[in-house]
């Protein structure tokens, strides 16, 4: 693999169908088509998997990865994530399908990545904002990140944050066959278990909008998943602690 393709974006899909094709399209042009996309997609019944397929020969960047059933968002990164460190990728994005991540912000959190283990693109560092969110909304993450750190007192404002960028040695450090929490839940260990074994951490801000098209797969047992899940990471069986860094400094 040449230098160029060094970069891999994972974006998992369930019934995507209507924002795909724009988020391909847009990753591919923002990145001038150095970076790969890696699809997961869970059998969609809308046809998003095939779509995909189609989108796979179409442009040469993208490869798909199909599962058989829904299984939640955790679970389908964990299966991307190992995939593309099979395919060799040095950098390992992640990113929702759902238009709620900027493709225009991918480059800088890939290059940041190159002074990081893991970035974070951050909604809650200055100049990180949402649009589209109720205020309500709004404060309910605010403040679920605080409770996160409260809880774990991992050093992040984004701690629930889905757009990333890991480099490979990050993701070959955690035991990925034991991450067993899905929704955002799945977020906050992933950054927590990074933290523990001593990681560089940096959040970017980024401005997150809530999806136009397509429904939302936010439930109460994700939000519970969430709740419970700071307090097993504080008193659970967690990885080995190492020394850690975290800079929420502006992007280079
Ligand atoms: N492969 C796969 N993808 C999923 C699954 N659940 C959600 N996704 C995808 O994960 C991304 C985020 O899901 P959303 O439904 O937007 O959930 P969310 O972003 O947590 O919630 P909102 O803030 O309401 O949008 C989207 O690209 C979804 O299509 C799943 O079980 N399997
Ligand atoms: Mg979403």
């Amino acid at each position: 693999m040449d230098d160029q393709h060094h970069a891999v974006v994972v974006i998992p899909t369930y019934n995507e169908r209507d924002n795909l094709p724009i988020v391909c399209q847009k990753v591919i042009e923002a990145t001038g088509g150095r970076v790969h996309l890696l699809v997961v997609d869970d059998n969609s019944p809308d046809g998003t998997g095939q779509l995909a397929d189609q989108l796979a020969e179409e442009y040469p960047q993208v490869h798909v990865l199909h599962r058989q059933r829904k299984e939640g968002l955790g679970r389908a990164y964990v299966a991307g994530f190992q995939k593309a460190l099979q395919m060799g990728y040095r950098l390992i994005a992640q990113m929702d399908a759902d238009l709620s991540h900027d493709p225009s912000d991918l480059p800088r959190l890939i290059e940041t990545a190159e002074h990081s283990d893991l970035v974070i693109g951050s909604r809650y560092v200055e100049g990180g904002d949402v649009s589209n969110w109720s205020r309500q909304r709004y404060w309910l993450s605010f403040f679920a990140n605080q409770y996160v750190h409260l809880i774990t007192r991992l050093p992040l404002r984004d701690a629930t944050g889905g757009y990333r960028c890991w480099r490979r040695e990050v993701l070959e450090a955690i035991d990925l066959d034991t991450i067993r929490s899905n929704g955002y839940a799945f977020q906050i260990e992933m950054a927590y278990r990074a933290y523990r074994l001593g990681f560089h951490i940096q959040e970017i801000p980024i401005v997150f909008t809530e999806r136009r098209a397509g429904r939302s797969k936010l439930s109460k047992k994700v939000i519970w998943e969430a709740i419970w899940l700071p307090w097993k990471l504080r008193f659970g069986k967690i990885p080995q602690a190492g020394s850690s860094a975290i800079s929420t400094s502006p992007p280079v």
